[in-house]
């Protein structure tokens, strides 16, 4: 017998673990009855201890992507050391199709698999030598030709319904919240230069059928799965994911579980999108954590030049209305610095997301490049004069035992771009973290509205406090900016990790604008006095009302030491630009009653519901 040994490793977040899907296709389509199966690693351990451990290994699967790739070289490292007749074979997304000088980087490994693994992984393990001429996959002595994509998924087993991860389920405590990954297609029908999934190999649509999704679904209520990250590119593409949606929304209700349904939201098929978001809200139960309306740019060249294809503004601003209208929640995406983005592009794109009504969330990624997406090309890189550094992936929410004795994963990111330099690209990031910190973790929200009532646009006013921040050393906003900036020029110089500690050793590294939402929950005091300072120097808002507006805006955001609910009184004009209530008293409230740990309680405010608005209180006039 030969044994195989699998491996698909992912970063471990608290009590969360994954459940290998990749990997598990490999085994469960390619076995064989000279295979025995001896374990499957799903967490970093310590990759030399783990080669030891290893018992005659004959096969070697390892899964690759670019949050495990550093670690996977070197568990090939030791388990060659240990184990020098064992055939290391890899395949995944962060395995370059291109790359003939493959071996010479990384001689740990024996055998490549480009694309789709499970054919040549099949054929691999009825084999002992003589892997050359098998199609798709690269040896130190042959490159394929380019990978073709199977033409159907129906005679792929499921890893689920085989009984795959009980036995992997089984050697964890019962508290375990585990995580699937989920696929019910494989494809994508759109380009977007930035994405690997936009690669023409992507290019098609290939399902599984409708039963094996139900019952996968089916397993995943019994087994109280707690997360589903949800594979295929664009839920609500086809008519299909109704029906799925709803056997998901049936599967909660009976059994609690599957808790959270993480899917990718499909760019163009809005009406659908908002057809599965009602049935959600209408059940029972909520599988959602909101709405994705992922534009990346709106700049008519960056659009161009990556490929990408938008819905129309009309039909963004009707449906983000429509989402508000139902008290569902939304969030945006941008990236940045994409080619042809300019500063002033990207606070464009900004306020178009404000203007068109998207008021929940807005992230913007930096841009980072992998092998096989379009803007993974050299020829693509130099077209639009595009510098790439190597840098830290990002470490935002691991835990400082998480990091002892991490290995750092890296990824390629875009430093500057013919129309952004490293000067631009830098002061966009800190451009979005005032925006993102005001508008959308609350600190300036009903203030931007307030502004935006006398004709100043939101952006004109996150710029001019940008600006304000830079010129006011004695200030708390100024300490959060010079530092957020220095973790970004860390990252992109010093290979720094991604991620700021802000309470005490112990502390999670929080993603910069929940970092600094915390330091400004505890220094509400300085912070009503800065805002008043900046808009008494700027002179954007009349002085007399200057506190009552500052007052207002800041009393909006949840606090975690107050009881809710609460009466204040304001000038009666500031509460009706403000909240558009026409009363001099307004009641304040919170939906979230719950008392929990006062420590968990940041986490909840500005990690896990900050996408569901956690921050933004309720308000009504006083006298109801
Ligand atoms: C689910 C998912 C996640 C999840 C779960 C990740 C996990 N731990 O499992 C979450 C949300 C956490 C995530 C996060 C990120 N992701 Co992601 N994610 C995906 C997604 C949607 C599905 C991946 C998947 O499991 N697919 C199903 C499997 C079966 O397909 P597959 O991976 O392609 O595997 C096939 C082949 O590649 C091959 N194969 C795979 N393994 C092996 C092994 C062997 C031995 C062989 C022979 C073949 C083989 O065969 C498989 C099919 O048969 C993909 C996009 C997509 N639609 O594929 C992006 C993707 C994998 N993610 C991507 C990226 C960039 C990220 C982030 C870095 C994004 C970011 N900037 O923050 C983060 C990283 C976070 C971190 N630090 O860990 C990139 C990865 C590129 C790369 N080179 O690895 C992808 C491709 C998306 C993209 N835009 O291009 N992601
Ligand atoms: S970003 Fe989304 S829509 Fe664009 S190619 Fe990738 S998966 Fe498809």
């Amino acid at each position: 017998m030969k044994n195989v040994y699998l491996i698909q490793t992912s970063d471990v977040y608290g009590p969360n673990k994954f459940l290998p899907l990749a990997i598990a296709y490999q085994w469960c389509y390619g076995k064989n009855d000279d295979c025995v199966l001896k374990d499957t690693l799903i967490e970093k351990i310590d990759p030399e201890t783990y080669a030891k451990s290893m018992e005659n290994p004959y096969y070697v699967l390892i899964s690759s992507y670019v949050w495990n790739w550093e670690y996977n070289q070197q568990l090939a490292h030791y388990i060659k050391q240990y184990h020098p007749d064992a055939l290391i074979i890899t395949g995944g997304p962060q395995i370059d199709k291109q790359d003939p000088a493959f071996f010479l980087k990384y001689p740990m490994f024996d055998i490549i698999v480009h694309g789709e693994g499970e054919d040549a992984v099949k054929e691999i393990l009825t084999r002992d030598t003589d892997f050359d001429g098998i199609p798709h996959v690269q040896t130190r002595t042959h490159m394929p030709k380019p990978a073709v994509r199977r033409r159907n998924l129906k005679d792929i087993p499921s890893p689920i319904l085989e009984g795959f991860y009980e036995p992997i389920m089984a050697k964890y405590p019962k508290d375990t919240l585990w995580q699937v990954t989920w696929e019910s297609l494989r494809g994508c029908p759109y380009h977007c230069a930035f994405c690997d999934i936009g690669d023409s190999y992507w290019n098609k649509l290939t399902l599984f059928d409708m039963d094996r999704c139900k019952a996968e679904i089916e397993w995943m209520g019994k087994n109280r799965i707690e997360y589903v990250s949800v594979c295929d590119s664009n839920w609500g593409l086809l008519d299909r994911d109704i029906e799925l949606t709803q056997c998901v929304l049936d599967t909660k209700e009976k059994y609690g579980y599957p808790m959270w349904f993480d899917a990718t939201w499909a760019k163009n098929n809005v009406d659908r999108n908002f057809e599965i978001a009602m049935m959600n809200k209408r059940a029972p139960v909520n599988i959602f954590k909101g709405v994705t309306f992922a534009m990346q740019s709106f700049n008519d060249p960056t659009l161009s030049a990556s490929e990408r294809f938008n819905i129309n503004d009309g039909q963004v601003a009707e449906y983000l209305k429509r989402y508000k209208a139902e008290n569902i929640p939304t969030y945006s995406e941008l990236i940045w610095p994409m080619p042809e983005e300019t500063y002033d592009s990207l606070k464009n794109n900004v306020q178009k997301l404000i203007d068109l009504g998207q008021d929940s969330y807005l992230m913007i990624h930096p841009l980072v490049i992998t092998y096989n997406a379009t803007m993974g090309s050299k020829q693509y890189q130099e077209k639009w004069g595009m510098t790439v550094k190597n840098i830290p992936l990002d470490t935002f929410y691991l835990g400082e035992e998480d990091i002892d004795n991490y290995i750092f994963e890296y990824t390629d990111a875009v430093y500057s771009t013919r129309t952004a330099s490293w000067d631009d690209v830098l002061k966009g990031f800190m451009f979005s973290w005032v925006a993102i910190l005001m508008y959308y973790y609350g600190w300036g929200h009903y203030l931007a509205k307030y502004l935006a009532a006398q004709g100043i646009k939101e952006t004109d006013f996150f710029e001019a406090l940008r600006q304000w921040i830079v010129d006011n050393p004695d200030t708390l906003l100024h300490k959060e900016y010079m530092e957020t900036q220095q973790h970004h020029i860390d990252t992109y110089h010093n290979e720094k990790l991604w991620g700021r500690k802000v309470r005490g050793e112990d502390d999670i590294y929080w993603e910069y604008k929940g970092a600094s939402s915390v330091v400004m929950h505890d220094n509400q005091v300085k912070l009503e006095d800065e805002l008043c300072r900046f808009l008494r120097d700027t002179k954007l808002v009349n002085d007399f009302y200057i506190k009552d507006v500052v007052k207002l805006n800041l009393i909006m955001c949840r606090s975690r030491d107050l009881e809710y609910p609460f009466k204040i009184q304001a000038q009666k004009c500031v509460i009706q630009q403000m909240l558009g209530i026409n009363s001099s008293t307004v009641k304040i409230d919170h939906h979230d009653k719950d008392v929990i740990n006062k420590d968990l309680w940041y986490q909840k405010a500005y990690h896990w519901d900050r996408k569901s608005r956690y921050w933004r209180c309720s308000a009504v006039a006083g006298d109801k």
